[in-house]
């Protein structure tokens, strides 16, 4: 295995290193030049692996799955790089040895936030798993010079700030500009008759942008595979704008430039909605026709003929988001190596796999055909043909019946439906969790999962334990090995080991101080780098993912208020301490989320200023919630707050990551909080609220009115006087009341403060909590990213793992 044999060699190399980037002796450099230099020795050290798994990937040319995702949440990398190489230890001893703290090191590191939420931190993690697995996986996606917007909170209400996280460099990457690849957009293109009278493509006038790869080692867990993370950086060509400027067109030959930086510039800040904006169509096909395109340049040189690429290569696609795939597979074979349509349909069509990541209606990606037809003409006669071609299919077993071919037409109503080419052209469908993939069965897929019931199937998601448990936790991963041994860490659900030590008294004990371990290093982080003071002695329940409404942060902030009122009324009210930790950002253009925001900040002032209440609760929510903040919330967290409105959720992975920590779930029947339920049973989690077919009936029937319970309910009634006390918070009153509240709030609100009251009941039985804690703990190794990545290497992808 790649290491630093000693400590005496890692600080010869630290000193060379020193004097070669910085031109400093180890005495004058910063914490961010230190950190900058040891990711350069990692990325030096494991560059002889990354090349040996690269040879022998294409020596033995063993299959290969290429995971396209536009978002790779992937969170600093130093730690996690350093604990798959089993280094931390001699780095950290050798630094002392220098003057420095490893543990200072590590915040240099700024957090590569090129993702939104749940679906790009879940490619993060599995890009994590197929290594450490070693298994021959890549991630693709896009370079964005600006990722997720840094949030502040100015006067209770969220401010965006651009996030310039490349500003020092990223030394993890390496520039492959020998390996880019040009991709075009715009002009013209028609059929016409070739050699042999067959039909040949004609695309002309066209623009072309340059796409140059980045590759980030992504390094297995101490063993030797090295895989590839290649990130795209879009650039203008030189040719391209030269061509403009000779026929005098500066104006032209400048926007074109300006448009071709632009593609890799910014990340979009939406989480689960679908914005149909132009520039990101342009993303969308520039990341996945560089990637394929280099993906068969080094197929040819490798592997051979590209009538066998779906026996070697499986393509994974994060969502629709790289749907364009499909007809970019299709062009590639078809005007590139001139294979026939049929022969490139059932290529196309075996190699690629899509996942699904919700069912909300509103992040479904439809795309405007004269625009789409305008950027991407070949594209757009490929996607025509395809079209043409399914509805032909469906014609043929429904004739004449219209409404069939409109439930499945890739092409209606004026627009490109993405989903509809995802389905139609990739072997296998999965949903995201148990419940999620039944109800894209049922629901949301409906008309396609008569049509190919085969192709359906679920792949609960999962979270890499190595950096939510090893890495952010080590003191209860240090507890777990003392009393399990090791073994889990290579294969997590052996964590099961651990169940019968929840009536362990002493291990119970030691389970409680880890516990409160962790919340004193929250707080204290807390103090020192935010100013918040929390009391670590009272129960910390954190509501930490994107703010969204169907999230419901709205039903947990009113609840808040209500024991605020209760405590008003009543100060000598017998209750335990909680601190309500809330974690988020909200899409700028979201109006509603960036409210609740505000509303959860009045509340926490509300609180704070009456010490009636103060003495008993506190609210914080904590700004520019990220991966690096994750890591120090969730080794904290006794509750864990899962509430969104059930079957809304299409898996979660927070939820998880809590699971991995020990805290308890305080959640609806929805997404993979189902499984975590089946794992853990009732006495383990505390469930409440809707069921999923329930709300889905309310939808489909009617028969439930926000109003009714308003009036009914005193308790409700008083919770929503928090919303006058603010102009804006007029916007959540309606959304409550007279838009008759979507995600039913209302509903719910009983059985939420029931199930409130049940988990403060739990927490005053010290041996019941811990004991429920270390049930958690032992069966989230289900939860490891590991397991769900080993279940589509066997099921979708059919992929070996490689020794390396
Ligand atoms: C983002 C953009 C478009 C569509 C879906 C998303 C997304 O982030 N979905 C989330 O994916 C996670 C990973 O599968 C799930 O755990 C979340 O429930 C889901 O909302």
């Amino acid at each position: 295995m790649r290491t630093w044999k000693t400590k005496k060699e890692f600080k010869k190399l630290f000193i060379e290193k020193a004097e070669v980037l910085f031109e400093k002796n180890v005495k004058e450099l910063s914490h961010r030049e230190v950190y900058q230099i040891i990711a350069t020795m990692i990325k030096d050290l494991v560059s002889d692996d990354w090349i040996q798994t690269e040879k022998i990937y294409n020596h033995k040319r063993v299959r290969q799955v290429y995971y396209f995702s536009i978002e790779f949440l992937l969170g600093r990398l130093l730690n996690t790089n350093l604990l798959n190489c089993d280094m931390e230890e001699l780095c950290r001893s050798a630094l002392q040895d220098f003057g420095f703290d490893l543990e200072d090191i590590f915040p240099e590191e700024p957090d590569p936030g090129l993702g939104n939420g749940g679906l790009g931190r879940l490619a993060a993690c599995y890009i994590d798993s197929m290594a450490a697995l070693q298994l021959p996986g890549h991630g693709c996606s896009i370079r964005y010079q600006y990722g997720l917007f840094d949030q502040r909170i100015i006067d209770g209400q969220q401010v965006e700030l651009p996030d310039a996280w490349l500003r020092n460099g990223f030394p993890w990457e390496i520039k492959k500009s020998d390996k880019a690849v040009d991709v075009r957009f715009g002009g013209h293109a028609y059929m016409r008759p070739g050699k042999g009278g067959a039909l040949v493509c004609v695309h002309e006038q066209y623009n072309t942008v340059r796409a140059v790869p980045y590759d980030v080692p992504v390094l297995g867990y101490q063993n030797r595979t090295v895989n590839t993370l290649r990130l795209w950086k879009a650039e203008y060509t030189r040719e391209n704008m030269y061509g403009q400027l000779r026929y005098g067109d500066y104006r032209k030959a400048l926007q074109y430039k300006d448009q071709a930086q632009q593609i890799s510039r910014f990340l979009y800040p939406n989480d689960s909605t679908y914005e149909g904006r132009k520039l990101r169509l342009m993303q969308e096909y520039f990341f996945v026709s560089a990637g394929l395109q280099s993906i068969m340049r080094h197929y040819k040189k490798h592997y051979g003929s590209p009538k066998l690429f779906d026996r070697y290569i499986a393509l994974h696609i994060n969502d629709t988001h790289p749907a364009l795939i499909i007809p970019e597979l299709m062009r590639i074979l078809m005007d590139e190596e001139g294979l026939s349509w049929e022969d490139s349909w059932r290529i196309t069509t075996n190699s690629v796999a899509y996942t699904n990541h919700t069912i909300l209606p509103e992040a479904l990606e439809r795309w405007s055909i004269p625009m789409f037809q305008e950027l991407l003409p070949r594209i757009f006669l490929i996607v025509d043909e395809i079209n043409r071609r399914w509805l032909e299919a469906v014609q043929q077993r429904f004739p004449g019946q219209e409404d069939k071919a409109r439930e499945v037409a890739i092409l209606w109503n004026n627009q490109v439906h993405m989903a509809s080419l995802a389905v139609v052209g990739s072997h296998s469908v999965n949903g995201v969790a148990k419940l999620h993939s039944e109800i894209l069965k049922i629901n949301t897929l409906k008309p396609f999962y008569t049509w190919f019931p085969e192709r359906f199937n679920n792949k609960t998601n999962g979270v890499t334990h190595r950096r939510w448990l090893i890495e952010s936790n080590p003191q209860l991963t240090e507890l777990i090995c003392d009393t399990i041994g090791k073994d889990w860490v290579h294969a997590p659900e052996k964590l099961l080991a651990l169940e019968p030590f929840g009536n362990d008294a002493a291990f119970r004990e030691r389970l409680a101080e880890v516990k409160q371990k962790r919340k004193e290093i929250l707080a204290e982080y807390l103090h020192k780098e935010r100013n918040i003071t929390l009391n670590p002695h009272s129960i910390f329940d954190i509501q930490i993912k994107r703010m969204h409404m169907y999230k419901r942060q709205l039903l947990n902030i009113l609840h808040v208020y209500h024991l605020y009122r209760q405590l008003v009324e009543n100060p000598g009210m017998d209750i335990i301490p909680r601190t309500f930790i809330f974690g988020g950002k909200a899409a700028a253009s979201y109006g509603e989320a960036k409210i609740t925001i505000q509303l959860i900040n009045t509340v926490a002032r509300l609180i704070d200023q009456d010490y009636r209440a103060a003495r008993k609760l506190k609210v914080v929510f904590l700004e520019n919630y990220n991966v690096s903040l994750g890591q120090k919330l969730f080794p904290a967290a006794d509750v864990s707050e899962q509430i969104s409105t059930a079957s809304k959720e299409a898996s979660g992975t927070g939820n998880m990551k809590f699971m991995f920590n020990g805290a308890i779930t305080l959640g609806t029947m929805d997404g993979a909080n189902v499984e975590i339920h089946q794992e853990v049973g009732d006495e383990h989690s505390v469930i409440f609220g809707l069921r999923a077919d329930e709300v889905q009936r309310y939808y489909q029937e009617g028969g439930y009115s926000s109003w009714d319970i308003y009036n009914s309910d005193a308790d409700v009634r008083r919770a929503l006087e928090v919303l006058e006390e603010n102009p804006m918070f007029g916007q959540l009153r309606e959304a409550l009341l007279d838009r008759n509240d979507e995600f039913f709030v209302l509903k719910d609100f009983k059985s939420y403060c029931a199930a409130q009251q049940e988990i403060e009941r739990r927490y005053r039985d010290t041996e019941g909590w811990f004991r429920s804690s270390t049930v958690n703990i032992a069966h989230a190794g289900h939860f490891s990213s590991d397991r769900s990545i080993q279940e589509y290497a066997d099921e979708i992808w059919n992929l070996d793992a490689v020794k390396i």
